[in-house]
């Protein structure tokens, strides 16, 4: 039996990365979901808390938001958990185990926490002793949340991928230092679309939390914010045919790749579908008209989930009862098997 594992972290609003990268993919695999898979798909609030925090009222209100988001996009509850990781306590019991078989040096390679921290090997020595523990073994906890459910198959954007490499490394750690054979390591799902970049700057990834809003669709944008933006989006003037080249053209490939992800065409059936357009506007025009498309439904659904708060707080609880009946009986199998 598959049991498909993933989790989005509730830092602000859900945006179009993540929605290619994690949640249209969970939404997919409802759609395909057999009787012998499960599928839990979880709002990562303790790993939020690793950057920045906001106040406790706008905290709660992002948790409460992302499982909002997750449903607008189709998950459905009755075929996957949607839960919150803090309701599950033994996450973080679990961290702690596998953080007594996790190398500091392998955490160390990692590069999500440098660029989170903004540190990277050459930063003075003040700069890397304000680095936080638990950004520094988000990782540790990454694992935890997957082993904990034996989970077979973890769908992530490629930059997660290495942290599931660190996940499988203690899974092989746990069972060699307790020889058995009770971890199966977990296969990374690599998202079809390559990772969405920011529209204003195609050096780095779009993210919830990038202060510059204008690089970041949001799945709640409505028509008018989605055009404004894709019209200011960064391009270039090298020609007005579009094709992809990410190195010489990085702002026109990353639109070709978000068309290429929501139409689900491959790179060069986006090319010739756009082998049309002779101008930056229409070219944009374009996408804008693809995106805003697209984003209708879960922007509706959205505004609708949040007016009934009592739904999503009855879909959180009873998810978060059904990830326990996994969760307890394994966390006991482990401590059993360490002689706890
Ligand atoms: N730009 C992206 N392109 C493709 N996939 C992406 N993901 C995130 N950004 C992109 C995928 O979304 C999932 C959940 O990510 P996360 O919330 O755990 O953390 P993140 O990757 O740090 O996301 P953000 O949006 O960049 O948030 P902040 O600003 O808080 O750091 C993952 O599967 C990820 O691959």
């Amino acid at each position: 039996d598959s049991v498909v594992f993933s989790m989005i972290q509730p830092t602000g609003r859900f945006h179009l990365g993540n929605y290619l990268g994690a949640v249209r993919v969970w939404k997919d695999l409802c759609d395909l979901k057999g009787d012998n898979i499960k599928l839990l798909f979880g709002v990562a609030d303790l790993h939020a808390i690793t950057v920045p925090k906001p106040d406790g009222s706008k905290f709660r209100q992002l948790r409460n938001e992302a499982i909002a988001s997750i449903l607008a996009v189709g998950v459905d509850p009755s075929k996957a958990i949607v839960f919150h990781q803090s309701s599950v306590p033994q996450h973080t019991e679990l961290h702690w185990i596998l953080s007594t078989l996790t190398p500091m040096g392998y955490l160390n390679r990692m590069t999500q926490w440098k660029s989170k921290a903004n540190v990277n090997d050459n930063s003075s020595d003040e700069a890397m002793q304000a680095v936080k523990l638990g950004l520094f073994s988000y990782p540790v906890l990454q694992a935890a949340d997957i082993l904990l459910y034996n989970a077979t198959h973890v769908p992530v954007g490629d930059d997660q991928a290495q942290h599931l490499e660190l996940t499988r490394h203690i899974a092989g750690q746990f069972n060699k230092t307790y020889k058995c054979k009770h971890f199966v390591p977990p296969a990374t799902l690599l998202a079809p679309t390559k990772r969405i970049l920011a529209l204003n700057n195609p050096d780095k990834k779009m993210s919830k939390s990038d202060p510059n809003q204008n690089s970041v669709i949001y799945l709640n944008d409505t028509p008018k914010i989605i055009s404004a933006k894709i019209k200011q989006a960064l391009t270039d003037s090298i020609s007005h045919k579009f094709y992809f080249d990410p190195v010489n053209r990085p702002g026109v490939s990353n639109l070709i790749n978000i068309l290429s992800g929501i139409l689900r065409l491959s790179i060069s059936e986006v090319e010739d579908e756009i082998s049309k357009f002779d101008s930056h506007s229409s070219f944009k025009d374009y996408v804008s008209e693809i995106l805003i498309e697209e984003l209708k439904t879960p922007r509706h659904k959205f505004e609708k989930l949040m007016r009934d708060q009592a739904y999503l707080q009855e879909v959180s609880e009873k998810s978060a009862r059904s990830a326990a009946t996994i969760a307890e009986p394994n966390i006991q199998k482990i401590k059993n098997i360490m002689g706890f």
